[in-house]
């Protein structure tokens, strides 16, 4: 395992510059920014923020390598072996990413080698085995003037795409998002987090080394103010995928409506976790706990509205404060620690108004609600109990360990309440009754449901949302179609 002292020096020698146009580097730039520890509180490292001469010259040579160059002329089978290759190389050096992403993001040292690397490795494999097997489909039609056709389909790639990626699990959510558009033959132009770029920046220089050619993939760092509104609206882009806040979300949406570019969208959720009575009331538990407190609850799926069946009400609310109390808050790089920092001061001050308002609306604090005696934006994994779903607490997202307990008295109830929300993305649901999980499902407005598990992650597996957790859907056989246009020829015979 890497120690702190080491992940530091690694962090050294990430590259601190855009790539782009096959070279690393800037033209004019728009100056630095830099990356601050959310344990330390001390500067990581100073990146070069790209700017309209980068985000320009990213875009038109991409889009070259699409009509006239290496990439555009590349066929599935070769394209599937490059992204194999990236899936080795980030495997072989996954030890190192996670250290990266714990130092950059704050979150403990297992989760980035138990989730996102071997996540982010499945993720480029999956999508390797794509690109060779974009098939198009033979349609029967009446004719053609009395006169018969053939007529197929084929799937051709969307064009230049760009991928803006959040702080809470940069590596993961980049390889979600490169690895499908890349497969199907797309351009990608990558927009990192600039609160956590680290690991997107070393990223990039493995899909150099893999042999992309040039314009097939850039990376340009900078703030989401700057950097990302020059892309999204650069009018060469021709999709853009997002994951982050509704607010940033509606300006993409805008963005992109200027010659109606496509999107996806990912914009969080406020999930609920029902635990009816028939549960395995343990597993639920420990379910749950990890549900809420996962990556310091900074998960756009996180458990945050846990619902629970009247009847075990106390009895859960119990189980899960021994949870929360079996919490280990610290370094990430510390032995044991199964809860880091916050990102930075920001998020820290916004899950700190939320705690106050929790209070100040007349939720009951059952454990937490404070914060660690020490510097770093940590913060206490915190539940309310006896709260109500007209709550703030229970309507906004946190993006915090906090949860809202509520109790329901029926199953109709459970589903009415965890309905009874602005947000669609993912549900969990614990029972020990085939009935109801079909049941309940089905009844749940969400773009995933797991029942007797929490937010199961599979690459196969498509993940998005809707109302305000956003549109479309990423992975599987659904991020294909994400990045590809489906084109009908027919031939009059
Ligand atoms: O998000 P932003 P922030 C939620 C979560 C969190 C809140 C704020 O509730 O507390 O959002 O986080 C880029 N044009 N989620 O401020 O601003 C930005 O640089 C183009 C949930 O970090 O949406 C970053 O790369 N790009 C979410 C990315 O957008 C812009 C994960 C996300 O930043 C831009 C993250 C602009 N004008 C936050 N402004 C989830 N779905 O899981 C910013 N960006």
């Amino acid at each position: 395992m890497i120690v702190r002292a080491e992940a530091e020096r690694l962090a050294l020698k990430v590259p601190t510059e855009p790539y782009y146009a096959g070279r690393w580097g800037v033209t004019r730039g728009v100056g630095t920014f830099d990356v601050v520890d959310p344990v330390t509180e001390r500067r990581l490292m100073t990146v070069q923020a790209a700017g309209p001469a980068e985000v320009d010259s990213a875009v038109s040579f991409a889009r070259s390598a699409l009509d006239d160059g290496a990439w555009g002329r590349m066929d599935g089978a070769t394209r599937g072996r490059l992204l194999n290759r990236v899936a080795d190389l980030l495997e072989e050096r996954s030890e190192e990413f996670a250290a990266l992403e714990s130092l950059d993001v704050g979150k403990p040292g297992f989760e980035p080698r138990a989730i996102d690397l071997p996540q982010s490795v499945r993720t480029f494999r999956h999508f390797a085995g794509w690109a060779d097997k974009l098939e198009g489909r033979s349609i029967p039609t009446s004719g053609y003037m009395g006169r018969p056709t053939v007529s197929y389909t084929v799937r051709e790639p969307v064009g230049v795409v760009a991928a803006i990626t959040p702080w809470n699990s940069p590596t993961m959510i980049a390889a979600w998002k490169i690895a499908p558009a890349l497969a199907a033959g797309c351009a990608v132009i990558l927009k990192p987090p600039e609160e956590a770029p680290l690991t997107s920046l070393l990223l990039a220089s493995l899909i150099e080394e893999a042999g992309f050619p040039p314009g097939a993939f850039s990376v340009l760092p900078g703030r989401g103010s700057v950097t990302g509104q020059l892309l999204i609206d650069h009018p060469g882009v021709d999709k853009i995928s997002f994951t982050g806040s509704p607010e940033t979300g509606y300006k993409v949406a805008v963005a992109a409506a200027k010659g109606f570019r496509r999107i996806t969208l990912e914009l969080g959720g406020k999930s609920p976790q029902i635990v009816f009575a028939d549960a395995d009331l343990d597993a639920a538990a420990d379910g749950v706990a990890v549900g809420i407190f996962a990556n310091q609850g900074e998960v756009c799926a996180a458990g945050s509205r846990i619902l629970v069946a009247r009847a075990f009400y106390d009895e859960v609310v119990e189980r899960l404060v021994t949870r929360a109390r079996g919490v280990k808050v610290g370094d990430p790089f510390d032995e044991g620690t199964t809860m880091g920092a916050l990102i930075n001061a920001r998020q820290l001050e916004r899950v700190s108004r939320y705690i106050e308002a929790g209070v100040a609306g007349g939720a009951r604090c059952v454990v937490g609600g404070g914060r660690p005696g020490r510097p770093g934006y940590f913060v206490e994994p915190t539940l309310f109990a006896d709260a109500t779903n007209s709550m703030t607490i229970a309507r906004e997202e946190i993006f915090g360990p906090v949860g809202t307990i509520i109790p329901f008295d029926s199953e109709e109830e459970a589903v009415a309440i965890a309905n009874d929300c602005d947000y669609a993305l993912s549900a969990t649901l614990w029972t020990s009754d085939v009935g109801r999980a079909h049941r309940v499902s089905r009844g749940v407005k969400a773009g995933a449901v797991a029942v007797n598990g929490w937010s199961p992650l599979d690459p196969s597996l498509p993940w998005g949302g809707f109302k305000l957790s956003g549109q479309g859907r990423e992975l599987g056989w659904a991020g294909i179609e994400a990045n590809t246009e489906e084109k009908t020829v027919t031939i009059v015979l």
